[in-house]
């Protein structure tokens, strides 16, 4: 069996927690994506390079087939939508949780449509939705904790993980709205041509998963 292999994932956290998970499938990096500007990285195996992008173009790459399977959070997952992926393992890293926050005050919230200020447009939407509310949502890229400070927004919809970031800057959380960890993603054509080379990587890191490595 002698198939190539592209594997797409972020620098950061994910592709730190990765490391071991990768390994546990015989894969290993020739290159800590820290220190190069290589975005192709070659590893212990001919067969398999690593493609390292931004965290919330990496369901993009898996879509179109750039790669055959990816490593993404659930909440990039959500607001990507999921056409041409399967998302088989949950990987159970970079844990964190997607909540509303705001000003200690806006518990009270005042009447008329309140203002969201968000990445994640999609899951926001979906959860004010479901609460019957009628929000404006205002898409930021980042530094969500700013907009309530100067006003921009009411509240936020955000990841939290220690809840440091939301305490520095005087916000609290207000409502949970899911979990969010890692997934390991997998384009819908490779898990057909590729079926046993990809097999065998996800039976080797659900392996690694569940022995808690
Ligand atoms: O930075 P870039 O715009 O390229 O992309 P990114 O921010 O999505 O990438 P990265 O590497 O920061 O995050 C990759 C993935 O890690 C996310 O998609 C999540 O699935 C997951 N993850 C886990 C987190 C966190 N924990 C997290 N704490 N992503 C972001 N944060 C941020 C959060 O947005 C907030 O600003 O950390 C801050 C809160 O942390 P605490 O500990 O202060 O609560
Ligand atoms: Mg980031």
């Amino acid at each position: 069996m002698n198939q190539q292999l592209t594997i797409a994932l972020s620098k950061g956290r994910i592709f730190e927690q990765s490391l071991p998970l990768l390994a546990a499938a015989g894969v290993e990096p020739r290159d800590d994506p820290e220190r190069s500007r290589k975005l192709i990285l070659d590893t212990n195996s001919p067969e398999v390079k690593l493609v390292i992008i931004r965290a919330s173009d990496v369901p993009t790459y898996v879509q179109y087939g750039a790669a055959d399977v990816g490593i993404a959070g659930k909440d990039v997952l959500l607001e990507h939508g999921g056409d041409g992926l399967y998302e088989p393992l949950d990987l159970r890293i970079a844990r964190c949780r997607m909540m509303v926050a705001g000003k200690p005050e806006a518990v009270r919230q005042r009447p008329g449509r309140l203002r969201i200020a968000t990445k994640y447009v999609r899951c926001a939407e979906r959860h004010f939705a479901t609460q019957g509310k009628q929000v404006e949502i205002i898409k930021l890229y980042g530094s969500m904790e700013l907009a309530p400070l100067v006003g921009l927004s009411d509240l936020i919809v955000d990841l939290v993980e220690s809840g440091n970031t939301l305490k520095a800057n005087g916000l609290v959380p207000l409502e949970h709205i899911c979990d969010i960890s890692s997934r390991l993603i997998v384009n819908k054509a490779s898990w057909k041509m590729k079926h046993e080379r990809v097999m065998q990587l996800i039976t080797d890191i659900r392996a690694a998963v569940d022995s808690g490595a």
